[in-house]
């Protein structure tokens, strides 16, 4: 029987019903559906935060005005209006300020499926017109994406590729020892799409096999309860100064293999002599971490003990380098892997991102599918994804990234779509300062997001329910042809059309389309997908075929990879593809750099915040990680992740010690303040917090307001308050994870939410 299926990052699903009595079932193969799927329907049903029809801000249709893009009315308008005026304001910065003037970078998740990528399809349509200013890297690992090529010689998309498969940990590993844990809350996504969720099954296995499995986290949570009895918490933004002791620990004790250190690496000269204090007459012993990290340095010797003389595998998850020299933990993890001699033997060694999305360390065959084709961009200059805010506050000033230094254009223009930087940037009330620079935003949006309603002209978009596309991941073995289940909300059009509306108005809408509709796109990468599968003996059916039946699950191979398993069985025919061919525990290229947050080889740098440095008693560190009930900010507005909150905010999780010292209540409204913002949010007491945390998930819809003057965004967004501040001068990343707060009881009234409802509407 023909099925018909739904896709997100979140997951696969069988639609049931039609219509108002729509419903989406997990795949049936699915062991664990994610939570967050829950609110799908709802949301893209949500009338109060849907985009119905093309919207102009007034200030900016009445006068070009820029300076009120937090809080303007909307002149609803037809679509050829919309798209002519668009269609001649990118003419005219084009032909005024050349395609440097235009930012493209546009970063963010958008949905699943191949065809309709979001920025994919921006990327393209701007290419056909001049080109615009790029983004590189993440908010998720740039610090991988920069210092791993360096390291390790791998790309940190191979590196995630080729990390030992789950089978071999489940075989061989004895110790698991997991900074940032290894959490089933977000290996509940992964990008472009998954048929099945297996990690927390996978952790299950491990744990049966009778590993032990150590959470070092300010997050209890961050494992699974039952898998990891013991706990470590040491203060956030630390992980370094205790891997540096554990490092100390093993030369003291005398089982560092230097047999290994000799053969594969490079560095470990200069490593030690900092280590031992030789180079710099502090000796990093696990005393000296204590003082840093909190813990005892008895439990600092007792873990190393343990880590020498059991096959151990160290975990690292994304989150612990999204801080102030983010590439310092990773570094030094890698380090201290190597000085235990685990790195490419089955169950040990050393991990960037188990269980950060739900493919890393997935067994089986990798395909790499075709992907819209974005064309050639003549523009050369790009940003480090996370220096936004920099680049519209500084035209013409210079910012290092890996190796270079570099300037910031002139941006005239912005054009936004699949991401949510009112969300997703640190430091909000600086972009909103930054978003004044411009001349014209353009964001197409499903929801009135807090984006959408800083932009100039709002395109409404059709949500993937609602047009037909496919998914193809390389690391899932399902295709899934996603269906059309719902006609297009309001107005709403797909980001194709938005795009051959402009296009055609440019003049360059056969390079866009190439005289494609969806419909052949779909079956053109259909046909490219058919002839990859073919080069590994994999038969597609044809398109009609897949169309009616809905998934095809490719042959799965049980595949399992062992990292540096060539490499560490001969060094010299396979070396890795850094200057030296070996794992690089000191650098000289990056020494010669001469970055002073970001030496040659790993060391503890002091976070611009934390726990630790003077004042800071009283102050909680915010951590902010991913949400349990939604992507990001997507599917907020939706009935699973409103049921989370409390009285409509934000939940912010707080030890009870914490809330006694602070007389917080459960349930109480609490303000979260520093001198970047305030925010609102809801106390939920858990003896799984360490006592100087606040625990505040990213993407509660930003909702500032003036309150008694004061400006607070009273719904909850952790990036009210992060700071924004590249993690170094190496890879520029974010450091959301390096920031501290004040936080008090909220006595005031509690003002409503506005930020799930239609913004104000202005007649002309
Ligand atoms: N404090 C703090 N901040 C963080 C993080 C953190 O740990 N702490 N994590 C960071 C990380 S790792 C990431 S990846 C970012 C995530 O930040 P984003 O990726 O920006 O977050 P999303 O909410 O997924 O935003 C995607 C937006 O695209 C829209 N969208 C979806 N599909 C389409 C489409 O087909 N077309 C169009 N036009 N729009 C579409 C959605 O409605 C949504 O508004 O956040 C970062 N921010
Ligand atoms: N449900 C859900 N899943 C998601 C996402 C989502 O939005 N929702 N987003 C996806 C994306 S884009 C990404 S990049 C990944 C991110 O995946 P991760 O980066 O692994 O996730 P985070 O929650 O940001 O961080 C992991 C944990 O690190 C801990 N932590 C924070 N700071 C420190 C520290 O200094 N030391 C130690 N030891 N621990 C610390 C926090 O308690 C946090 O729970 O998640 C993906 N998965
Ligand atoms: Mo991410």
């Amino acid at each position: 029987m023909d099925e018909r299926y739904a896709c997100a990052h979140w997951g696969s699903y069988v639609a049931l019903g039609d219509r108002e009595a729509l419903r989406l079932e997990p795949v049936a193969d699915d062991p664990a559906p994610s939570v967050i799927g829950e609110g799908w329907v709802g949301a893209v049903r949500d009338a109060g935060s849907r985009i119905r029809r093309p919207a102009i801000r007034r200030g900016w249709l009445d006068g070009r005005d820029r300076s009120n893009r937090n809080d303007d009315s909307f002149v609803e308008v037809g679509w050829d209006e919309a798209l002519d005026i668009a269609a001649a304001e990118l003419r005219r910065v084009i032909d005024v300020h050349g395609n440097r003037a235009i930012f493209g970078g546009s970063y963010g998740w958008a949905s699943a499926g191949r065809f309709h990528h979001a920025q994919s399809q921006l990327k393209r349509f701007l290419n056909t017109v001049g080109g615009c200013v790029s983004a590189v890297d993440t908010y998720s690992h740039a610090t991988g994406e920069v210092l791993l090529p360096h390291i390790t010689g791998m790309s940190n998309r191979q590196f995630q590729d080729e990390m030992n498969s789950w089978p071999l940990l489940a075989e061989h590993c004895q110790l698991l020892v997991c900074f940032g844990g290894i959490s089933g809350r977000t290996a509940q996504v992964m990008s472009s799409g998954t048929s099945r969720h297996e990690v927390d099954g996978w952790l299950q296995r491990i744990h049966a096999a009778g590993a032990r499995i150590v959470t070092i986290s300010p997050n209890r949570t961050d494992m699974a309860a039952g898998l990891a009895p013991e706990w470590i918490a040491p203060r956030p933004n630390t992980d370094t100064a205790l891997m540096i002791g554990l490092a100390y620990a093993l030369i003291e004790t005398d089982r560092v293999d230097r047999g290994f250190l000799a053969r594969y690496t490079v560095g470990w000269d200069h490593l030690e002599a900092y280590l031992t204090g030789r180079s710099d007459g502090v000796a990093k012993s696990p005393e000296w971490a204590a003082g840093i990290t909190g813990l005892a340095a008895a439990s600092i010797r007792a873990l190393a003990a343990d880590m020498a003389s059991n096959r151990t595998m160290i975990s690292v998850a994304w989150g612990i380098q999204r801080a102030d020299h983010g590439e310092q933990p990773l570094w030094m993890g890698l380090a201290l892997a190597a000085m235990l001699g685990g790195i490419g033997t089955p169950g040990g060694g050393f991990a960037f991102g188990y269980g950060s999305t739900t493919p890393v360390g997935r067994p089986g065959n990798h395909v790499n599918w075709p992907s819209l084709a974005q064309g050639h961009n003549p523009v050369k200059d790009f940003i480090p994804v996370a220096r936004i805010s920099d680049l519209l506050l500084d035209p013409g000033g210079s910012f290092t990234y890996d190796g270079a230094t570099h300037r910031y254009p002139d941006i005239r223009l912005v054009y936004w779509v699949g991401g949510n930087p009112f969300h997703h940037h640190q430091d909000l009330n600086r972009l909103a300062a930054a978003w004044t620079r411009p001349e014209t935003v353009i964001v197409n949006e499903i929801w009135w997001t807090a984006t959408a309603r800083r932009a100039d002209i709002v395109f409404p978009v059709c949500s993937p329910l609602e047009r037909a596309d496919i998914m193809m991941n390389r690391r899932d073995p399902a295709l899934i042809f996603m269906q059309k289940l719902l006609p297009a909300y309001g107005e709403s059009r797909s980001d194709y059309d938005v795009y051959c509306g402009l296009a055609k108005r440019l003049g360059t809408l056969a390079a866009f389309s190439e005289g494609r509709d969806e419909e052949g796109w779909l079956r053109h990468l259909w046909s490219a997908a058919t002839a990859v599968a073919a080069k590994q003996d994999i038969a597609l059916p044809d398109f009609a075929a897949f169309r009616a039946m809905g998934r095809f699950d490719c042959p799965r191979t049980d595949t399992t990879r062992l990292q540096f398993g060539a490499f560490i069985e001969d060094p010299v025919a396979n070396p890795l593809a850094t200057p030296s061919g070996r794992i690089e525990l000191n650098s000289q290229w990056i020494a010669d750099l001469g970055l002073a947050d970001c030496p040659g080889h790993p060391v503890w740098l002091e976070p611009a915040e934390w726990l630790g440095q003077p004042g800071a008693d009283g102050m909680l560190h915010l951590v902010s990680g991913q949400p349990l009930t939604r992507l990001h900010s997507q599917l907020d507005s939706g009935p699973r992740s409103r049921s989370s909150k409390i009285r409509g905010r934000e939940p912010v999780y707080l030890n009870p010690e914490t809330a006694r010292r602070h007389g917080i209540g459960d349930g109480d409204i609490v303000l979260l303040s520093n001198r970047r913002g305030r925010c609102l949010a809801g106390a939920v007491l858990t003896g799984d917090i360490r006592p100087d945390i606040a625990w505040l998930a990213t993407g509660a819809w930003f909702d500032p307001q003036r309150v008694d003057g004061e400006l607070i965004d009273v719904h909850g967004n952790p990036n009210t308050l992060t700071l924004d501040k590249g993690c170094s001068g190496l890879s520029q990343g974010n450091a959301a994870h390096t920031t501290l707060v004040r936080i008090e009881r909220w006595t005031g009234q509690l003002p409503p939410l506005t930020v799930f409802s239609q913004p104000r509407f202005a007649a002309r």
